[in-house]
């Protein structure tokens, strides 16, 4: 089985060397889910993972827009359309710096097994720019988002491809990309989701990542007869997908002690509860500044330049900023600290060690795919009601995304529980979302 797995990989090396990121993501499915493809007569020797590997296809563009000061910036935008066997392609937007072609690949490749794990007909994408937001003027963003829109607009559609927010790009960049695309296009359709309520937009989807990641926390401890109430939560990231993790947590009785954003995090013993949490989203979503500045508010916490957070002990870990954020060493820590759930929020936070380290360990271990599913399913909600033209309440599309993180949980048990009774969930939700998207892929023939 290794030859086969290590042949494979050569493979894909050798096409794609230079990508690191992608092939980390790439390695991850090929462990679990060739054997499966060995022990199915149905996918064997059909290269369906070697198709599934090589982008439908891959866009760059040039991005030239005027900042403040008079002077012509030119910024790289992508598009990367992976796979549509199950749906048109769908997936988020991330504008930063660090944005390149293997970490928007690996993105991507995520995206299609997520994707396929919501029950929702969406097939997978990502794309971006590396743009830096930080600092920049509210016309600044608006005047790049034009000019991306400006040349994405021509490969996207309802139908075709649903772009979202990610790192980088919210509420506000949705705005002025939907804006454009809407002026040159001459229509009104559900073409990016996360749009705001007035505008197309569906309630509970500003949430959903956050709080799908804690409902499968909930679901992980349910298999334990264990739930929140009382757990101490370390949350990293300060962004959408922390802030609304740490909303859900304490409204489930756990206590979150810190947040964090790239210049290090905060620890407050106390607990960071609803009135905390306001200070946070306004500090970061509306003055867009750092949280640092959360102990000038509240001077009994503190704060750790340069550090994250994984020091701290805690009962229940949920990754929420960034891939690669999470090391082996700092997941020894959390082990012997004695934390026992790693929910990520964010995609591929822990390196290939770090979840060796939790798995070796039997403890509950949720990889991104699966966990941060909700923020896409709620998208695909999203695109249902600008389909059928209503709104649901809030009541109605949160029991909607509770249920689909249910049934992704019960995916990963039926394709990850192994003979002692563990859960591998990594191992189930590669292979859940394989079959999904294998399966389309066969009916449709070699296209
Ligand atoms: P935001 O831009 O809202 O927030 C990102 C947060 O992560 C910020 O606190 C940011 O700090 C921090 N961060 C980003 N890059 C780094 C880095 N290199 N090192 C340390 N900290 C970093 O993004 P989201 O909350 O939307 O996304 C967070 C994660 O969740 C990403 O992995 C994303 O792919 C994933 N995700 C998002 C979904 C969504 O619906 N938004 C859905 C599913 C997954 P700083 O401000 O200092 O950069
Ligand atoms: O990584 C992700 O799943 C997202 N950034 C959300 C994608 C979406 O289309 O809502």
């Amino acid at each position: 089985m290794k030859n086969k797995i290590d042949a494979f990989l050569d493979l894909v090396k050798e096409r794609n060397g230079n990508e690191p990121e992608f092939l980390q993501a790439v390695e991850e499915v090929a462990e679990t889910v060739i054997p499966y493809i060995v022990s199915q007569k149905i996918y064997s020797g059909k290269n369906i993972l070697l198709r599934m590997v090589e982008p439908e296809r891959v866009l760059m563009f040039r991005v030239p827009w005027v900042d403040d000061s008079g002077e012509i910036v030119v910024n790289r935008g992508y598009r990367i359309q992976m796979n549509s066997a199950i749906g048109p392609y769908k997936g988020g937007l991330r504008f930063h710096p660090s944005v390149n072609l293997s970490i928007l690949k690996f993105l991507a490749f995520e995206q299609v097994f997520k994707n396929a794990l919501t029950t929702l007909p969406m097939g997978g994408g990502k794309g971006g720019s590396d743009f830096d937001p930080k600092g920049k003027s509210d016309d600044e963003i608006m005047r790049f988002c034009h000019a991306f829109m400006a040349e994405l607009c021509r490969h996207i559609g309802p139908n075709t491809d649903i772009p979202a927010g990610d790192i980088g790009v919210g509420g506000r960049e949705i705005g002025f990309l939907f804006g454009m695309y809407k002026k040159l296009r001459n229509e009104f359709t559900g073409v990016l989701t996360g749009k705001g309520m007035s505008w197309g937009g569906s309630l509970i989807r500003p949430e959903a990542t956050g709080y799908g990641t804690v409902y499968f926390a909930q679901s992980m401890l349910e298999t334990k007869t264990d739930t929140l109430n009382g757990k101490t939560v370390v949350v990293s990231g300060s962004g959408n997908v922390a802030q609304y993790a740490c909303e859900k947590s304490t409204q489930l009785g756990a206590k979150v002690v810190t947040l964090s954003d790239s210049s290090g995090y905060i620890y407050d013993e106390e607990g960071i509860d609803a009135d905390k949490l306001a200070f946070v989203m306004d500090l970061k979503n509306v003055k867009r500044g750092r949280i640092n500045e959360y102990v000038e508010r509240y001077p009994s916490a503190k704060f750790f330049s340069g550090e994250t957070p994984w020091s701290v002990k805690c009962d229940v870990a949920l990754p929420c900023a960034t891939q690669n954020e999470l090391n082996e060493e700092q997941a020894k820590t959390l082990l012997s600290n004695g934390c026992k759930v790693i929910s990520e929020g964010a995609n591929m936070p822990s390196t290939p060690e770090a979840v060796h380290a939790f798995q070796a360990a039997k403890i509950l271990y949720a990889p991104g795919k699966a966990s941060n599913a909700g923020g896409v399913a709620t998208s695909g909600l999203e695109m249902s009601q600008n389909s059928l033209r209503i709104n649901w309440t809030r009541e109605e599309v949160d029991e909607r995304l509770k249920n689909i993180m249910s049934d992704i949980h019960d995916s990963c048990i039926q394709f990850g529980k192994q003979d002692d009774g563990y859960i591998d969930y990594v191992k189930g939700a590669n292979i859940a979302g394989f079959v999904k998207v294998a399966d389309a892929m066969l009916a449709q023939g070699v296209v």
